[in-house]
């Protein structure tokens, strides 16, 4: 097959890849700009390597002819968590989406891998539209946790390195790690709500930090600026203070200061 051909074939996979990495790290955004904890740490994704698939047409038998329809990970999404229980709300998340239509899920949460492996797995038709038209492809979603991650990372490179010879020594490295990460979850799960309220007050925090400067920066373009001044030194004694009722209550006050001025809206 030319080059060029090829590269046709994986645009639109390079494309969904781009679109939803965007709306992954919107969601992202969108949780964290309201103060609320992202069931979503973490993502990335990626285009399967034409090696790679070359590799897996050959162990699965796939035609080339046949991989857009057979091969349904050469659009790769990984969606990264901090929680067990956060990896259902992405699922939950997804499913409720009509940008992103469920072909097939595969839990191996409660069924993990032989090797260990764990992960929640959704395969999606999604829709990209491009110059020659809409194009229907597949992707593959995988959910886990950043302890199934990690070992999946390792694992992921001693099979590359071993090929499908890893010695058995390693092979039982890897499967009492795998048993570590579940205990290593779990434990993690019972600290959740402490670790989620500590992230939820950090963002708040910075929201209000943020809110505070833009409007000491708009005041001082269009107020007394030695006023704005004093009003910045208030600002840093309250911030070293730490307490964030304390800061609220001032960045609440600036806001009036600010609506005063019509300086709220400025750029
Ligand atoms: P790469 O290099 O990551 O792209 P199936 O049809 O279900 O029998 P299939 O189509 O391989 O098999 O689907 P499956 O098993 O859900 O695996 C899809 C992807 O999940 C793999 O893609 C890996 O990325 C990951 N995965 C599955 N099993 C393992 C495992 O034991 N260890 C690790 N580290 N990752 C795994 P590829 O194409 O195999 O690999």
């Amino acid at each position: 097959m030319e080059i060029q051909l090829w590269r046709e074939i994986l645009s639109p996979y390079e494309q969904a890849v781009d679109e939803l990495l965007i709306k992954f790290n919107h969601i992202i955004a969108q949780y964290r700009n309201s103060g609320q904890y992202s069931p979503i740490e973490a993502v990335n994704g990626r285009v399967k390597k034409i090696s790679s698939i070359l590799d897996k047409m050959q162990k699965k038998n796939i035609a080339m002819d046949q991989i857009v329809e057979e091969m349904d990970d050469i659009a790769g999404i990984r969606v990264i968590c901090q929680f067990v229980e956060d990896i259902d709300k992405v699922v939950e998340i997804i499913r409720g989406r009509s940008d992103m239509r469920i072909r097939e899920e595969k839990d191996y949460i409660t069924n993990a891998k032989q090797s260990g492996y764990q992960s929640y797995h959704i395969i999606l038709d999604y829709d990209v539209y491009t110059i020659n038209g809409p194009k229907t492809i597949q992707a593959e979603i995988q959910i886990r946790t950043l302890a199934m991650n990690f070992w999946a990372t390792i694992e992921h490179s001693l099979q590359y390195k071993y090929k499908h010879n890893m010695p058995l020594h390693i092979k039982e490295k890897l499967h009492a790690a795998a048993v570590a990460t579940v205990t290593l979850d779990k434990e993690m799960s019972q600290v959740r709500g402490e670790i989620m309220d500590a992230q939820n007050s950090f963002n708040i925090k910075a929201i209000i930090v943020s809110e505070i400067l833009t409007n000491i920066q708009n005041l001082y373009r269009v107020g007394n600026q030695r006023e704005v001044i004093k009003i910045q030194d208030e600002f840093y004694n309250i911030y070293k203070q730490d307490d964030l009722e304390l800061l609220t209550s001032f960045a609440k006050q600036l806001d009036i200061i600010a609506e005063g001025y019509k300086a709220q809206s400025l750029n």
